[in-house]
């Protein structure tokens, strides 16, 4: 409708507008127009319409026209939370979730179809880029007589040479190759501090005997141009891991104040108006401390037997007002294998896990959309073996540690690392699509950053320092919690200690 129309329309029904009024109409749909007016047709005051009125009563904010004790029609504010009046949206990939699909029998025969699988996906992501859409076998290369090379190999092995050369054993599905990359070309070299075995990448170079000398190398890495997916609903997700629930480091007063802010209990009108846009809880794994996952462990659990340690949790957990809907994903501490990809958190150990429907048991890692906003939730061991293997890597800054696994498209790049992979017939830890956001925990210290249209996340802790991380002088970050505003895909960082 236009100008003209919007008013005639509105003074058939005796109601006057407010030029701002007017202009939000203008922005609506003509059902929505007539939506808002058969409502305020209903007003006993009709006083000229404001623009607040108009946007109170746009759709699914919550607010409403009722009678009140005089049974004239008035406005009524929400009183529900803002979280309650949207129905859940999350999607769960199955397919991509090893729980209930481990085929994996540890045989020879599965690791080749593992390491294959692995290959085959990241070379696709490689062969994307320009420079390598003809890249060649490995086996190839030797009978070419053109001395250019382009290819794509795992590696398998990477040292230094006697002369100061940095050396990359190259293996692809025909064969393998020694790459060499020159300790003259300084700017390459620098590519040292990023290289791990078994991961993919892509060499551009010549060949010299029966090597190729490397003049570039190349990461799957993320496109330029991703765009992030955002909400068209106000929808919040927070995001936490490692709860550590029965050790006695785990800090009970924190995780308490989170829980009460989640319910509007706690905080100033700013946060309580965040709290109530909370609609998804995502655990990132590590809810118990758990038992003997260390030697002498016992020395420092306040719970010592796990199916109670998960009770307490679900105590808790049970608190969280029922219209937000609660993700768990389970960490090398919780009661599952050790080897990864984890299978949820079985209901043996945590059944009061699965006596709500509000709960979604979910593997390690896992992928979940909430409202068109692609999550990629991993408990992040893998961070331990990035950090001790690359020289520029700490615990204080797991977003960067992060990074590599994003430019590698791969959770767990090191293979036989700290780290049990299960061979499974696929490898369920390649990036293959891309996330919105990347969300991982493990190493106990708050993380953000962005890159390429990706918000990648660490999400902290809610245990005190433990003595092994004191010896290791980790310093965790406890009770930061990063909250997602799906809508704007902003991170806000709430704090509770
Ligand atoms: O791991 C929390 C962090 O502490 C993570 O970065 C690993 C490190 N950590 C803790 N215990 C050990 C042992 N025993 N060996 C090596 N690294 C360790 P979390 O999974 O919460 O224990
Ligand atoms: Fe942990
Ligand atoms: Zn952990």
């Amino acid at each position: 409708m236009d100008d003209i129309e919007i008013i005639s329309r509105f003074l058939e029904g005796n109601l006057n507008l407010h030029p701002l009024a007017l202009e939000e109409l203008k922005k609506m749909d003509d059902s929505e127009i007539e939506r808002i007016l058969s409502k305020l047709t209903k007003l006993e005051n009709k006083n000229v319409i404001t623009v607040e009125q108009i946007t109170i009563l746009k759709k699914n904010n919550g607010s409403s026209l009722e009678k009140n004790e005089n049974n004239v029609v008035v406005f009524k504010k929400r009183k529900r939370a803002l979280a309650e009046e949207y129905d859940a949206e999350l999607r769960i990939k199955n397919e991509l979730d090893i729980t209930n699909r481990s085929f994996s029998n540890g045989d020879i025969q599965g690791f080749v179809k593992y390491f294959q699988d692995r290959f085959e996906k990241i070379s696709n992501i490689l062969r994307v880029r320009e420079q390598l859409k003809d890249a060649a076998n490995i086996e190839d290369l030797r009978r070419r007589s053109r001395d250019d090379v382009r290819l794509i190999g795992m590696i398998s092995d990477i040292r230094w040479s006697k002369k100061g050369h940095l050396l990359l054993e190259l293996e692809d599905l025909t064969g393998t190759i020694t790459v060499l990359l020159s300790k003259n070309d300084g700017d390459l070299l620098k590519v040292s501090n990023s290289l791990v075995k078994d991961e993919v990448i892509g060499v551009v170079g010549r060949m010299w005997n029966d090597m190729v000398i490397a003049e570039e190398i190349l990461f799957p890495d993320l496109p330029i141009n991703k765009e992030a997916n955002k909400s068209d609903v106000p929808l919040c997700l927070a995001l936490i891991s490692d709860i550590h629930m029965g050790s006695t480091k785990f800090l009970e007063e924190v995780f308490t104040k989170f829980i009460k802010w989640l319910k509007g209990e706690m905080g100033s009108l700013k946060h309580k108006n965040l709290a109530e846009r909370i609609k998804y809880l995502l655990i990132g794994g590590d809810l118990v401390d758990g038992v003997g996952v260390y030697p002498g462990q016992e020395k420092e659990l306040v719970i010592k037997d796990i199916t109670q340690q998960y009770k307490r949790v679900a105590d808790f957990l049970e608190e969280i007002p029922d219209y937000i809907e609660i993700i768990v994903l389970p960490g090398n501490h919780d009661a599952v294998r050790q080897a990864e990809p984890q299978p949820a958190i079985s209901q043996d150990f945590a059944p009061r896990f699965y006596e709500n429907s509000r709960f979604h048991m979910v593997g390690n890692p896992c992928r979940t959309t909430f409202h068109g906003v692609e999550v990629l939730s991993y408990h992040g061991r893998s961070l331990d073996d990035i950090i001790s293997t690359l020289p520029d890597h700490s615990y204080s800054k797991p977003e960067k540690a992060m990074l590599e696994l994003l430019r590698k498209r791969h959770l767990t790049p090191i293979y036989g690392g700290k780290i049990p992979l299960a061979p499974e017939s696929m490898d369920y830890m390649v990036i293959e699509d891309l996330p919105d956001i990347l969300h991982l925990g493990h190493v106990h210290h708050y993380g953000w950053a962005q890159y390429r249209g990706v918000t990648l996340i660490n999400s902290g802790t809610f245990q005190d320092q433990t003595s092994f991380q004191r010896k290791l002088n980790m310093i965790p970050t406890p009770g930061k919690v990063p909250i997602i505003d799906l809508s704007e895909l902003k991170t806000i960082k709430m704090e509770f200690l």
